[in-house]
């Protein structure tokens, strides 16, 4: 099995994060340990070979994403420091304004993803990693494993937000598309708004999450199961969403589902983005999933037969992310 992954995602490091305490900011956990921690695993149980990605550049992102969002993103002023916006466009009222910090706001949704100077080097490399991937899995290889960091799964054509950029996991379905219809899934516990988004008027590319009810839950505003697609794409999109504290048996329930709706659009491969969040143990993630049943999503999501693409997304136990991820990849060889 093939193991992309760049030690380059070091040089994305946010100390902290503003979770709606005005009081006080806490340790971001969006960290380097999560990476870090899942390639010693991979390593120390000789889990994959492991291989650099192929480098990407800027244009290599508009495949799925706005020109003047990408270029914001990775060229911020020289020695601006950390960057957040601290005004939210509403844009059905907005402008596109100029300066770079308002033009953040633009762009981002969230108050949890602050640019760093050093920022672009690790959402290029991360999006290389799965764009690598996707072009291994062409090449014939499957499972392939892009061990991405920072995740994706939130950024949507034009813009960011939930730790995300880039969307790694459109980009390399965009990739495999060159070879038939493809399915992302998500079993990240957040919804993946920004790929479904993304996907949502295309009938090449079908989406389907598993992840926490959003009326409780991160991203909050989408991943109802009202959500089924538009346009071409009406009926290619898929969300179940789960109660806090749902376990093994309704999850695993929740996934067939999602599997069988996945095999009847019969995709010539899959895109998985892999959440370990779900896991009981998570600091983020309050869905009560075991460490054994990553294995058993692995063997079911296999089951489907076809190529499969896994990229990285959250997961924020750094003791046992690698573990989690490890049982999923045994499942899934
Ligand atoms: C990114 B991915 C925790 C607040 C969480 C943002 C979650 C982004 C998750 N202090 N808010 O889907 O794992
Ligand atoms: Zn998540």
């Amino acid at each position: 099995m093939h193991v992309i992954y760049t030690n380059e995602h070091n040089l994305h490091a946010p100390p902290l994060e503003y979770d709606g305490d005005l009081n006080r900011m806490k340790a971001h956990p969006e960290r380097p340990e999560r990476a870090n921690a899942i390639a010693d695993a991979l390593r120390s149980e000789g889990v994959g070979t492991f291989k650099d990605p192929t480098p990407i550049e800027e244009r290599d992102l508009h495949t799925v994403h706005d020109g003047a969002f990408v270029s914001l993103l990775l060229s911020l002023p020289d020695g601006a420091g950390a960057m957040g916006p601290d005004s939210f466009a509403l844009r059905r009222l907005a402008q596109k304004p100029r300066g770079p910090k308002s033009l953040l706001g633009y762009y981002c949704f969230d108050a949890q993803t602050p640019v760093y100077p050093d920022s672009p080097h690790a959402i290029l490399g991360s999006a290389a990693t799965a764009c690598t991937g996707a072009t291994d899995v062409l090449a014939g290889h499957t499972p392939v494993y892009a061990l991405c960091r920072p995740p994706g799964h939130h950024a949507g054509r034009d813009y960011y937000g939930g730790y995300c950029y880039v969307n790694n996991a459109a980009l390399a379905a965009r990739r495999i598309e060159a070879a038939g219809r493809v399915a992302v899934l998500d079993v990240d516990y957040h919804h993946g708004n920004g790929t479904q988004d993304v996907f949502y008027t295309s009938n090449s590319v079908y989406f389907a999450s598993v992840h926490a009810d959003p009326n409780v839950a991160y991203p909050f505003f989408s991943g109802y199961p009202d959500e089924t697609g538009a346009e071409a794409g009406e009926g290619c999109t898929a969300n179940y969403p789960l109660p806090l504290g749902t376990r093994d048996e309704e999850y695993l329930a929740a996934l067939d589902r999602a599997l069988s709706g996945i095999a009847r659009f019969d995709p010539a491969a899959l895109v998985c983005s892999l959440g370990t969040d779900a896991y009981e143990g998570d600091p983020v993630g309050k869905l009560s999933v075991s460490e054994a049943c990553f294995r058993e999503m692995g063997r079911r999501i296999a089951s489907l037969g076809r190529p499969v693409l896994v990229v990285q997304e959250g997961g924020y136990d750094v003791h046992t992310i690698g573990r989690c991820v490890l049982r999923f990849l045994e499942g899934l060889s």
